[in-house]
């Protein structure tokens, strides 16, 4: 089974980083490939870059498809470009926010987001809300580090993780969510610090969608995620024409 995990954002060190998470969970007939847009914002902190990062997102769901990818992985905290995805992609397509939330409420009564700036919380509250979670959602919190200073030392990004994993658990809850990919590779070693579970969306989600093809299961391509209607597309997005060459 071929599994394309996209890195939405174009900063090749951390779609590495994500591949190497997905890899080790990954089943041994499964292959992964870790992949990032040829174009957009190198790391996505507002909903200008998420918005930005869709159609690279896109390009790149659309060539797998072409190679004959058997499900896809977002692997950006925000989720973007989910709905789009399924509508263009025959196999499963999973956010790694959709993956980590649903993990999360199998291993506890209640979780907690930890994620990079502030800004982005109101993205992580709408996710939860949009999966079925807000009632058992204790809390949203960010540790106020770049995405792309997450694996800077000087940072001390750790030690802010770890210091926000432990406010989510005083507050009440039995796990916690990493609310950025460029966090996948914490997980473990966090979750021995703070001594309570750590769920990281980049491998929650390999597993899952894994699974998903397993059970010979896809998105329901009746309704809402059909193939949208040819149409031209204009200007910038010519390419994006559906039925243009990939
Ligand atoms: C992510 N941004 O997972 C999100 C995290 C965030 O470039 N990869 C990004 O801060 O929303």
């Amino acid at each position: 089974m071929l599994i394309r995990v996209v890195n939405p954002n174009t900063t090749a060190s951390m779609t590495e980083s994500i591949g190497r998470c997905a890899r080790e969970v990954a089943g041994p007939s499964t292959l992964v490939e870790a992949v990032n847009p040829s174009m957009g914002p190198a790391s996505i902190e507002s909903h200008y870059e998420e918005s930005l990062a869709v159609p690279g997102l896109l390009e790149q769901v659309r060539e797998g498809e072409a190679g004959g990818v058997d499900a896809f992985v977002v692997a950006c905290f925000g989720d973007p470009g989910l709905d789009a995805a399924r509508e263009i992609a025959s196999g499963p397509v999973l956010g790694i926010a959709e993956a980590a939330i649903h993990a999360a409420a199998m291993i506890g009564r209640t979780f907690g987001i930890v994620t990079t700036l502030g800004r982005t919380t109101g993205r992580a509250h709408e996710l939860v809300q949009r999966y079925g979670f807000a009632d058992v959602c204790v809390a949203v919190r960010a540790c106020e580090i770049p995405v792309l200073e997450l694996d800077d030392p000087a940072s001390d990004a750790y030690g802010k993780v770890v210091a926000e994993c432990r406010e989510v658990l005083a507050l009440g809850a039995d796990a916690v969510v990493l609310g950025c990919a460029g966090m996948a590779d914490l997980c473990h070693r966090l979750s021995d610090e703070i001594g309570a579970p750590v769920v990281d969306g980049v491998s929650a989600a390999t597993v899952f969608a894994e699974s998903l093809v397993r059970l010979r299961l896809a998105t329901g391509k009746r309704g809402e995620y059909a193939t949208p209607p040819l149409k031209p597309m204009a200007g910038l997005l010519a390419e994006f024409e559906l039925g243009a060459r990939v």
